[in-house]
């Protein structure tokens, strides 16, 4: 039973226990030279959209990129060598954890800085457009994103040439440590500054993957009918730290209230996708206890795997950074 509804579940199971699984080889190995931002808690809204996209459609995503790749089909073998820095890493072991990428798959790249790939995004959904054809840009970026110029200037270029593009805001409320209420005046949301600037948009419960998924499916209708940008505001929460393997509530960090972190836990969108498939399938636990355990298999063999592999050679390390100058 792994189509539709339980397909979404089995890709957040698997997400899930990847990044726990890497989590504890970062802090117990040390390892991995790169920086590491987790979505745990947040896998129903990578799974619920990027299981509504097609195959030629392209997704761009920030830091926070682990979980968009391999909900959009990314080599979970290539991601993990590349986050022990090996040559045969998605990016050759020269990028790390923020800096996947697989064509193939149809994962274009993710990014540090802040809300880089947002205009990359508008600007190959307008490609798209001029090509002919129904292929849609998907960018994935956070409320904090929100706050750099380009995304404003992103929203209006993308609605004045009606480009196909779904804006993906996973609202998880913090900009590293600082609030949402801190950053942002009281009043409009991101859902709203979006449709100021002619974007249709709407807000979502981005821990219930049903409703992410639906809500992907008319946002990717609605560009492939020439209908224009779409921008989804996805309410969600990171159960780790921003950047590391750790859990920094009642760690004595402080800026996220323990009663907060508690009640987004309780929310879990693998808990909440179980409960409301367990009515038509009584054994779903059964099933999910399953798949975790193949899903350790798979990850158990990915990071053996990367142990083994080559580092790039020093003398290599500039290969690819830079393009001949066209005569
Ligand atoms: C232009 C730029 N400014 C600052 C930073 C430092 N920085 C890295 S992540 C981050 C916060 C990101 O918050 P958000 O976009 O909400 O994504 P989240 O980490 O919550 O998923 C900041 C300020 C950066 N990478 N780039």
């Amino acid at each position: 039973m792994t189509s539709g509804p339980a397909r979404l579940l089995r890709d957040m199971v698997r997400i899930r226990v990847v990044e726990e699984t890497l989590a504890d080889h970062y802090r117990d190995e040390q390892e991995m030279r790169t920086p590491t931002h987790f979505s745990i808690g947040q896998e129903a809204t990578a799974v619920g959209v990027c299981a509504a996209t097609r195959p030629g459609d392209w997704v761009y995503t920030a830091h926070r990129s682990h979980a968009p790749y391999l909900a959009k089909g990314g080599d979970l073998t290539a991601m993990v060598a590349e986050l022990y820095g090996r040559q045969s890493g998605c990016a050759h072991g020269r990028g790390g954890s923020i800096h996947l990428v697989d064509r193939t798959a149809g994962f274009a790249g993710s990014a540090a800085i802040l809300g880089e790939m947002i205009p990359v995004a508008v600007g190959t959904a307008w490609a798209f457009a001029r090509q002919g054809g129904s292929r849609v840009a998907v960018t994935f970026f956070g409320d904090g994103a929100t706050e750099e110029g380009v995304f404003a200037e992103s929203l209006n270029l993308a609605a004045v040439r009606r480009a196909p593009v779904v804006f993906v805001c996973e609202n998880n409320l913090y900009s590293i440590s600082s609030p949402l209420a801190a950053r942002q005046p009281a009043g409009p949301t991101i859902r709203d500054r979006a449709e100021a600037a002619g974007v249709t948009a709407v807000q979502v419960d981005g821990n219930d993957v049903f409703a992410v998924h639906d809500a992907a499916l008319t946002a990717l209708r609605h560009c492939r009918d020439g209908g224009g940008p779409y921008l989804l505001e996805l309410a969600t929460y990171r159960w780790r730290e921003h950047v590391g393997p750790g859990h920094d509530h009642g760690h004595g960090q402080g800026y996220r209230p323990v009663e907060e972190t508690e009640a987004w836990i309780a929310r879990c969108p693998i808990a909440r996708a179980a409960d409301a498939l367990r009515e038509r399938d009584p054994g779903i636990d059964r099933t999910v206890a399953d798949w975790r355990e193949r899903c350790r298999e798979e990850i158990r063999d990915a990071v053996a795997h990367a142990r083994q592999q080559p580092f790039p050679d020093v003398e290599a390390l500039l290969d690819g950074a830079y393009q001949p100058v066209p005569r």
